[in-house]
């Protein structure tokens, strides 16, 4: 098994796992739910090893462009400060250092990375690798691992802990393989800690 070694340097991001993402909500994700108790394991794995995480929101203003009222392609999801916005309950965010992405109303951005300064951010802080996991694999979890890869950040990609919105039926195997081309090693996590996802070729 190749385990991953944490330490100085490491950081988890997680990226939108917000209440209209989950099933149910205005924008859910099939089986977006199915992220959430892999994603409290990878915090728990972070704090354990007194390493950060970081958690990204879409917070869109009401009238954002990405909302099908405005000629976007999206319904309204996400609105900053409404129910739908919140956090999935049951994740231990408690001290996470929240991002939010996305708050201007003519602009969009699937990018954790996309006008909030997180990759200063995180180099003011030591920073080098990150864990990425969260919703959706094929917008904002695709764009937020290209991003931090063309920052000069390693990733790692947490399989288990990411789901697709899958428009078209293979958007989210088609942003795997984009991502994984891109240099994002898929992991997974086991009792002990995060291995190598061979499976998926995490050599290639
Ligand atoms: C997202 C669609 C619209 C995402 C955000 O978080 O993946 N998808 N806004
Ligand atoms: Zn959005």
């Amino acid at each position: 098994m190749s385990a991953i070694v944490l330490g100085g340097g490491d950081a988890l991001l997680i990226v939108d796992p917000q209440v209209d993402f989950l099933p149910g909500g205005s924008l859910g994700v099939p089986q977006g739910d199915a992220v959430l108790a892999p994603i409290n394991r990878l915090i728990d794995l972070y704090r354990t090893h007194a390493l950060p995480v970081y958690v990204s929101r879409d917070w869109h203003p009401a009238l954002h462009c990405s909302f099908a009222g405005q000629g976007g392609p999206w319904p309204v999801h996400c609105v900053a400060g409404s129910d739908g916005a919140r956090f999935a309950p049951g994740l231990q965010l408690d001290d996470a250092v929240v991002v939010s992405k996305a708050t201007t109303v003519d602009v969009d951005a699937y990018s954790a990375f996309n006008g909030t300064g997180l990759a200063d951010t995180l180099r003011e802080r030591g920073i080098r690798r990150l864990v990425v996991c969260g919703l959706a694999t094929d917008y904002c979890v695709l764009n937020t691992v290209l991003d931090a890869l063309a920052a000069g950040f390693d990733v790692l990609l947490a399989t288990e802990a990411i789901r697709a919105v899958n428009v078209n039926a293979d958007d989210g195997d088609l942003a795997l393989q984009q991502m994984r081309e891109r240099g994002a090693m898929p992991v997974q996590l086991t009792g002990a800690g995060l291995v190598a996802d061979l499976a998926l070729g995490a050599a290639a």
